[in-house]
């Protein structure tokens, strides 16, 4: 019992702060998608403060009238620290610490914190550093007396921790290391995609709002055993893996960072090439919570990501997730869709369903064949199995009678050649 109450002596109280500017905005959507993002950081939120004002107070984020409510509130709560549902500016935030005399955070600090404890791969670790970095470059580096009273929290992790502590010279040099790093690794990420193309396997980038199911979907499809989580952003590096449809037909998967409302633009850059996985995709996944009230929201926020990131063009499969969970009368539809079905990536329903759509997308991709083959081309027959759909084979007196569909830039290598033609050989 004495350890659990020590463990709640470390944990940061704070009291989420947002500024409303009209009527019919976001703020408590937002503020209440801010406590989920606080928890999952580590931090418990004991209270929220909502202004209501034409616009955020330039200088200290809310007005004076508001700093002396939140002063009273902290004291009363307890609380440890605030944290501001907007990015705040450089002076906002030190004129906050200085009238508060506590920890002052913002959400994109909360979001850089949850990113750098998730990153694990050289790539994920460069990109959270950068992005730290430059949000910081501008700003304080410490929370003075705050944070050595905590002696760490939201916004002392990450993965150049130490260096974190750097004059902002050095910063500077740092900044430019890790983007030359990081030049290299986008170069090789470039040589991997186009093998990948080469290969022609198609690709289905698995898109969607953070915590909607995209790893579940992953690892109910291929087994691929990556960490799904009832936790913001658990999946940060793109996962690979390779899935074989009903028809025989291999097809690439690929599980990304989640979106997220007001994802901060140091994280946008930094991530740009992760992101991107999308735009290198022939179809796109796009997951949805629809057991989310805020579904509607979530996908209209993906499909700004998305057309930030260039990925426009592409065939869509908008996939409702959740059913197991999800209420019956909720009404689901997107415009942006060419194709949607409803799943659970928990139970499995609807999963064969999803799987004759994905097919179905990709035939549209390609050209049927009727070809009668010698049978020293069974090495064709092959290359056809693996990356178009074989829907018919038969072994006849003359040669191999195939009825398929083929990708378009497989087309030139499985036709059947004039001269070993068997009805030319007549
Ligand atoms: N009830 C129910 N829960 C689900 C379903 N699919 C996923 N979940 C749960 O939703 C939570 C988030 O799932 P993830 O697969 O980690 O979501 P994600 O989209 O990969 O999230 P990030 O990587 O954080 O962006 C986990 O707790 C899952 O168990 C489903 O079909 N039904
Ligand atoms: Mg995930």
């Amino acid at each position: 019992m004495g350890n659990m109450i020590d463990l709640e002596k470390e944990t940061e109280r704070v009291i989420l702060v947002g500024v409303s500017v009209t009527d019919e905005d976001d703020t408590q959507k937002s503020l209440e998608e801010l406590k989920d993002l606080a928890s999952t950081a580590g931090a418990a939120t004991v209270g929220v403060v909502i202004q209501n004002r034409e616009q955020v107070h330039p200088g200290t984020y809310v007005g004076k009238g508001k700093i002396e409510e939140i002063k009273g509130l902290m004291w009363e709560l307890e609380a440890t620290g605030i944290i501001c549902d907007d990015e705040l500016s450089p002076a906002q935030m030190k004129n906050l610490q200085d009238e508060l005399d506590a920890k002052v955070m913002d959400r994109t600090l909360v979001i850089l914190d949850i990113f750098a404890s998730r990153a694990s791969t050289s790539e994920g670790k460069i990109q959270v550093e950068l992005a730290q970095l430059k949000y910081r470059q501008s700003r304080l580096t410490g929370f003075g007396t705050a944070l050595s009273r905590l002696g760490g929290g939201i916004g002392t992790r990450g993965p150049g921790e130490k260096k974190l502590e750097m004059d902002r010279r050095l910063i500077k040099g740092r900044i430019a290391q890790l983007n030359r790093e990081l030049r290299d690794v986008k170069r090789h990420r470039e040589v991997t995609r186009e093998q990948r193309s080469r290969n022609r396997i198609p690709v289905a980038a698995i898109v969607g709002y953070t915590n909607a199911g995209k790893s579940t979907l992953l690892n109910t499809l291929t087994g691929a055993g990556i960490l799904a989580e009832d936790k913001l952003f658990a999946t940060l590096d793109p996962t690979t893996r390779e899935l074989k449809l009903p028809s025989g037909q291999e097809i690439l998967l690929t599980d990304t960072v989640g979106f997220i409302r007001k994802l901060p633009h140091h994280l946008i850059e930094a991530f740009r090439s992760t992101l991107e996985e999308a735009r290198y995709a022939d179809i796109i996944l796009h997951v949805v919570d629809a057991a989310n009230p805020q579904m509607d929201e979530q996908m209209y926020i993906v499909y700004e990501t998305l057309q930030n990131l260039g990925v426009t063009d592409k065939p869509i499969v908008t996939i409702f997730n959740k059913q197991d969970k999800a209420q019956d009368d909720v009404i689901i539809r997107d415009f942006h869709a060419d194709y949607t079905v409803k799943i659970s990536a928990k139970t499995r329903e609807g999963i064969p369903e999803l799987l004759k759509t994905i097919e179905a997308v990709l035939r549209q991709q390609k050209v049927a064949i009727e070809n009668l083959y010698p049978y020293q081309d069974a090495a064709k027959i092959q290359m056809i199995r693996r990356f178009g759909e074989l829907q018919e084979e038969e072994y006849r007196e003359d040669g191999i009678f195939v009825r398929a569909y083929v990708p378009v830039d497989i087309y030139e290598k499985v036709k059947v050649s004039r001269g070993d033609s068997p009805k030319s050989a007549l």
